[in-house]
């Protein structure tokens, strides 16, 4: 260590690596007082979404789940850490070339934040003030480094030290101006805390969970998916924080005349509370982006008939606040189903990361065509004329729920006790369809029919569950399938979720001892 710390090269890759922190932490405190949105990392990290081929981000999906924005967060400070130890070789040797290449990565960063979804010209400032306290802090570390003509006769070691000293220096500021700026960032406007203030609206008919659910403990699952607990897929790497005394949505486009409302007034209309299963279009066979929720909301067809829709506007492109465009098809929204403006989610206000203070949910359409977040406008127009964002990634254009099946009970790999008492459980949908049988595969035996719970509604999902005898020692396979209340069975042709949603039985293997 100590020996390592006599090579001046080493010495200035650490410069790099620490002006690298200084810079980030110096912006983490500019984006605290411009928008924690623009803090530099979220907004390469947005710029990179972008950038990414639609299909590496489905495999990041597939790999990482709900976890992506995690690695990809990792994966930006990992590519920092590693460009700043090169800067800082490179500043050594020809210390302009080292501030140029620093400042390059500051102007990058000012460019990612200009060319986001719904950006503003004031992102770009923290990304410009972390390059400038990067530079700065370069030239202080690189010129410590270097022994000067006048000292020549000094030993290196002193030059060591005020190496060493101004570089705890800038640990040290890069670490508080990280976490005072981060802190910042949460206390200037903290929309959890709107959120925590503001009542939960009642509604008379609050609809009751089926009478009898099967709840298998642990290992099952329940009928309703708790807030903390339910899926979340977005691009937001930075969830958006709005506050509902400003929000307002604008219903505008091909219609008779525009309606615009607060979230005042959109919560003293006529409330519904509905039971709804909601589901992500990238979910694999047996996957757990799903999730079934008591959403409470406004009618959207109500809204859409005042605003007085034009025939053959068959789309309603709703906006976020971070930009997110999703289309849903108007005709499926105005059929007679529960689609809504949703404030509120299993008995509270809709949770922040679920799209406080309003977003769309629609029965029977994967959420990337219907379930906006955040919502802050909606364009009635049609899908010859726009292209929402997944749309335009080469996802089908309108995104029914397909059926599908799932074993939850018991886990894939399990190991169970031969001639036991057990049972083979889990849930099927087919949202705003409903599901009439639900049916089990073991080894290549007969398909034997589950016993199904009973469902409030045909939107959502339906529990269901199977008596069974463990079979002899070894290795069985046990697969499910079920048939829509059309007499439809689930289809055994396995695909991909690319582009319209995955489908094939769900099939599992348990060890039998
Ligand atoms: N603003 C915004 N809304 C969004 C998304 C998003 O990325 N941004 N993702 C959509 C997708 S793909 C799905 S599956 C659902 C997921 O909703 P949840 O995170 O509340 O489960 O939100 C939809 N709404
Ligand atoms: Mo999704």
């Amino acid at each position: 260590m100590v020996r390592l710390l006599r090579s001046p090269r080493l010495l200035a890759a650490l410069a790099g690596l620490l002006s690298a922190a200084v810079a980030v932490g110096i912006g983490e405190v500019i984006a605290g007082l411009v928008r924690p949105a623009a803090s530099p990392v979220i907004v390469v990290g947005n710029r990179m979404i972008l950038l990414t081929p639609e299909s590496v981000r489905r495999w990041a999906i597939s790999v990482f789940g709900t976890n992506d924005k995690h690695a990809l967060l990792t994966g930006i400070y990992v590519a920092i850490g590693l460009a700043s130890l090169g800067i800082g070789a490179l500043a050594y040797r020809r210390l302009a070339a080292g501030l140029v290449a620093l400042g390059l990565f500051g102007g990058f960063g000012a460019y990612c934040a200009l060319t986001t979804h719904a950006h503003r010209g004031s992102d770009a400032v923290p990304s410009i003030a972390a390059g400038v306290a990067g530079i700065g802090c370069l030239a202080v570390l690189i010129r410590s480094l270097r022994p000067r003509p006048a000292e020549a006769g000094v030993p290196s070691g002193v030059r060591r030290r005020s190496f060493l000293q101004a570089g705890a220096f800038a640990a040290a500021l890069a670490a508080f101006s990280g976490l005072f700026g981060r802190n910042l960032q949460r206390t200037r406007y903290d929309a959890s805390a709107a959120r925590a203030a503001i009542p939960v609206p009642s509604v008379s008919t609050s609809p009751a969970a089926p009478a009898a659910t099967y709840d298998l403990g642990k290992s099952g699952i329940p009928f309703v998916i708790p807030n903390d607990s339910f899926y979340r897929i977005d691009t937001a790497l930075s969830i958006p924080q709005l506050n509902p005394k400003t929000w307002n949505l604008r219903i505008h486009g091909l219609v008779e005349r525009e309606i615009t409302f607060t979230y005042d007034q959109l919560r003293s209309r006529p409330l519904i509370e509905r039971w709804i299963t909601l589901a992500c279009v990238s979910n694999d066979v047996g996957g757990d982006l799903i999730g079934n929720a008591r959403f409470l909301g406004v009618r959207l067809a109500d809204l859409l008939e005042e605003a007085g829709v034009h025939p053959g506007a068959d789309q309603l492109l709703a906006t976020s606040a971070d930009g997110m465009t999703i289309g849903s098809p108007t005709a499926v929204v105005m059929d007679g189903r529960d689609a809504m403006l949703a404030i509120g989610m299993n008995g509270e206000l809709l949770p922040v990361a679920h799209g406080f203070p309003v977003r769309m949910v629609v029965p029977g359409l994967y959420g990337y065509v219907s379930a906006c977040k955040w919502i802050t406008d909606l364009e009635v127009t049609t899908f010859a004329r726009q292209s929402a964002y997944w749309v335009a990634e080469g996802w089908a254009q309108r995104g029914p729920v397909l059926l599908e099946s799932r074993i939850d009970f018991p886990r894939s790999s399990a190991s169970l006790a031969a001639g036991s008492r057990a049972a083979i459980a889990g849930v099927a949908w087919d949202q705003h369809v409903g599901v009439s049988k639900v049916e089990v595969q073991v080894d290549n035996g007969q398909w034997q029919q589950a016993d199904l719970a009973p469902v409030p509604s045909t939107d959502t999902w339906r529990q269901w569950v199977l008596p069974w005898t463990v079979p002899p020692v070894g290795v069985h396979t046990l697969r499910v399938r079920a048939t829509d209340a059309k007499g439809v069975v689930q289809t055994d042709h396995s695909t991909q979720p690319f582009p319209s949603g995955a489908t094939g039985w769900h099939t599992i293997s348990v060890r039998s001892r």
